[in-house]
């Protein structure tokens, strides 16, 4: 496509936009009801934490070998991963053996505060510091992630508190990537740099973040095109982009974000360490724990990676993404009605 026709679309683009400008008034007084709690929207692992995990506690059975076992095998199947359920499991025999597990209950409060205290250490929430501009984050991962939707998000939230930002349509591969980036940035009022489709990625977000400065944006937000870790020339291209930022601003960028599928289950695992080796991630965005049942993928992340988890997201509307928080998560997966 030639820039004029580009230009042209761009600008047919702007009009449906507008056309649709009473839908998203519709939509954001619908983000004004009330929000359903993070257990609801967490509903598929949550039943099975609740109906498989938990089921077999119900009632009041002996804490023995076999019920830990059992447990041991439970969270297995929620995803949970092996290094993590070993740490769980083994404090949990710990406790068992100085007689502190005397029923079901003291099981699950134990279980409650073992899932937490393997959270507890990445739950460092993304800070953006007022003596950094533009803060400029690059945004990675795997196709269709959701890093353009969490992207369109995030700006969302950093305008909500106070910050001005700028989104860089680092993703040239198809016209529809940059177009996404544009309905987003429409939709909040921040502005897009963008080049024509085909263009050099690194290059897109050096203008962006020159423009940044120049309007003294205090976050750029690049998006970049989905790839595989084995796809090595798409990996130059993400360490190209960093050699570039640094140009015009050493520390930059300052933070590397993956966007991982939480539905991918064990997958995201994988990507979360091979692109931690080949890119040097600063942090986690796990999102689509709305639609899964392999929520507990989240704790093998965790205890594999030790990468902070920045944020969740948990639906596909604008305020679907919550700043990560161990107890939380924790009691939206298996409740907090038990003492701990
Ligand atoms: N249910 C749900 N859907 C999500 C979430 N995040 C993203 N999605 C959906 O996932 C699909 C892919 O999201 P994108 O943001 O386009 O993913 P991407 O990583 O930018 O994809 P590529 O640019 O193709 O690599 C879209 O339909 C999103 O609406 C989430 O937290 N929950
Ligand atoms: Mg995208």
């Amino acid at each position: 496509m030639g820039i004029f026709s580009f230009l042209k679309k761009q600008k047919a683009d702007r009009k449906a936009a507008e056309q649709s400008a009473d839908e998203v008034k519709g939509a954001e007084q619908a983000q004004n009801q009330p929000e359903p709690e993070l257990d609801q929207k967490l509903k598929r692992t949550r039943s099975r934490f609740t109906d498989n995990l938990l089921g077999f506690l119900r009632g009041k059975k002996p804490v023995d070998e076999e019920l830990l076992e059992e447990l041991e095998a439970q969270l297995i199947m929620a995803d949970v991963g092996v290094a993590a359920t070993q740490r769980v499991i083994t404090s949990l025999e710990e406790k068992a053996k100085k007689d502190k597990l005397q029923d079901s209950d003291a099981v699950r409060a134990a279980l409650r505060s073992e899932l937490i205290s393997v959270l507890k250490p990445v739950e460092q929430p993304l800070e953006i510091p007022d003596t950094i501009t533009p803060f400029v984050i690059l945004v990675v991962g795997v196709n269709g992630a959701g890093k353009t939707t969490t992207i369109g998000k995030l700006a969302k939230q950093l305008q909500d508190g106070g910050k001005s930002v700028m989104l860089a349509a680092g993703d040239t591969f198809r016209a529809a990537a940059i177009e996404q980036l544009q309905t987003w940035g429409e939709r909040n009022d921040v502005p897009v740099v963008a080049q024509d489709i085909g263009s050099d990625s690194a290059s897109v977000i050096f203008d962006a973040l020159q423009s940044a400065k120049a309007r003294d944006i205090d976050v750029l937000i690049a998006d970049t095109a989905g790839r595989l870790h084995t796809q090595s020339g798409l990996m130059d291209e993400l360490r190209k982009v960093k050699r570039v930022l640094s140009k015009l601003d050493e520390q930059a960028p300052h933070e590397t974000l993956i966007v991982l599928d939480g539905g991918t289950g064990q997958n995201a695992l994988s990507q979360a360490e091979t692109f931690n080796e080949a890119m040097a991630l600063d942090g986690l965005v796990i999102t689509k724990l709305d639609g899964t049942a392999k929520g507990g993928v989240v704790f093998a992340i965790a205890e594999k990676t030790g990468l902070p988890i920045r944020f969740i997201g948990v639906g596909e509307q604008v305020a679907d993404l919550e700043v990560f928080e161990a107890e939380r998560f924790v009691d939206a997966l298996i409740g907090n009605e038990v003492e701990a």
